[in-house]
């Protein structure tokens, strides 16, 4: 059957099969080990790059795919079913640093960073929240200041992505002086790579899900960086960054549908198989119900991430949409996630069985790119804003 609102386009049904192929043959036969060892696998890199899956959206005159935004998002899903960590490292490369650069990045930094990331060459990163701004983003500390042809950065960035594998972090920092506080006004954004001097990964965070994909603190200690690596106009970083996060959280929206549809997937398949009271387990109505309330969210959460995607595509205004495609698909997970654990009963609580590893999961798209309770914040702000 075919989820999709409209059919599959003849290059939609292409990316999807190679990014299932992929999937399968690339990933699937490791998931399990990397999650238990935490270890990204760094080939995974440049094997997706030559797929062109690091530029999706990347218009082909910067190397990229130049794939609309729900081709982009069908892909993503194929790989979160098999592995969300894997998904996760291309979601934020896909939707955050790459469209940054493309969209406020000046040629030359396209040239340097933009080509060489849709190629797969270099690993891209985010960096706006900090130990003590997380969904208060705009409160953010960290200090740059300008000295000559450089800036000066001082300060901690928490929580970011794919951080000890990361080539481009786009980091948001404070160009306001501490005598003169501009709020969201006063944030730039910055081009940093680990060559710097003064750049250091601090921490790397031992989670509870997406145990494959590295999550670090990055420390920043008089850092110096070039005039040249500032992206787009000062005082816009904020901006820029809400901006991405809309269409970071499609993203999301696409590994947390990608966890739940595997979670329904093994729940149904393991229904079939286990026998209770002389029976299938899938004839009982308690886990019929169970199934179809499953297979209800996940198709709904679906139908509206695709719609958010080609309104986006469309050039709609889209910040709700996404907020609401990331509530409704993060809460998806969670529940179907959780029912799948129900319905494999004490096996879905150990390792044996992947269903675990899915809950585990899932739990962070209800935190990240904006917890549920943002998203509820955004979507109703929206309402008295146009
Ligand atoms: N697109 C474009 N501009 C946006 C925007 C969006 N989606 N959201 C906010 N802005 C703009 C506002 O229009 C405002 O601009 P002006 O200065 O021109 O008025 C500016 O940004 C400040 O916006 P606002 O006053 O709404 O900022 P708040 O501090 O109230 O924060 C929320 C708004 C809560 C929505 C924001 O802080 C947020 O999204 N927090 C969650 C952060 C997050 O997702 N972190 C995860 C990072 S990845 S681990």
């Amino acid at each position: 059957m075919s989820w999709a609102l409209t059919p599959l386009t003849e290059e939609q049904r292409e990316i999807q099969k190679t990014a299932r192929e992929f999937a399968q043959q690339e990933i699937a036969p490791y998931s399990e080990q990397w999650d238990r060892d935490s270890h990204f696998e760094p080939s995974l890199v440049p094997k997706l790059g030559e797929l062109g899956f690091l530029g999706m959206m990347i218009p082909e005159k910067y190397d990229g795919l130049g794939l609309d935004t729900l081709t982009y998002l069908i892909a993503l899903e194929e790989i979160a079913r098999v592995d969300a960590s894997v998904a996760v490292m291309l979601s934020v490369h896909n939707s955050l640093p790459t469209q940054m650069l493309l969209k406020w990045g000046s040629e030359d930094q396209k040239e340097r960073f933009l080509k060489p990331m849709a190629r797969g060459e270099m690993l891209g990163c985010f960096a706006l929240s900090e130990p003590e701004a997380g969904s208060d983003a705009a409160s953010l500390r960290t200090q740059a200041v300008r000295d000559g042809d450089h800036w000066v950065l001082n300060g901690t960035k928490a929580w970011v992505t794919s951080g000890t594998k990361g080539d481009v972090f786009l980091a948001m920092a404070r160009t306001d002086s501490p005598s003169d506080r501009r709020g969201a006004r006063g944030i730039s954004t910055f081009i940093i790579t680990p060559d710097l001097p003064g750049f250091a990964v601090s921490k790397k965070e031992d989670k509870m899900g997406l145990r494959a994909s590295p999550t670090v603190q990055l420390h920043f200690a008089d850092m110096r960086v070039p005039s040249n690596r500032l992206l787009g106009t000062v005082g816009c970083g904020f901006i820029y960054a809400m901006q991405s996060l809309d269409n970071g959280r499609l993203g999301i929206a696409a590994q947390a549908i990608g966890i739940a549809e595997a979670a329904l997937r093994q729940a149904a398949a393991y229904a079939a198989d286990r026998k209770q009271f002389g029976k299938l387990i899938k004839e009982f109505q308690a886990i019929q119900f169970k199934l179809a309330d499953m297979a209800t969210r996940v198709a709904s959460a679906r139908a509206l991430l695709h719609m958010s995607a080609t309104a986006k595509d469309r050039g709609e205004h889209m910040t709700q949409f996404s907020a609401m495609a990331k509530l409704l698909a993060s809460e998806t997970a969670m529940f179907v996630t959780t029912q799948a654990i129900q319905i494999f009963g004490g096996y879905g609580y150990v390792k044996e069985y992947p269903v675990e590893r899915l809950f585990r999961d899932a739990k962070v798209t209800e935190i990240y790119e904006g917890t549920s309770e943002i998203q509820r914040i955004v979507i109703a702000r929206e309402l008295y804003s146009r």
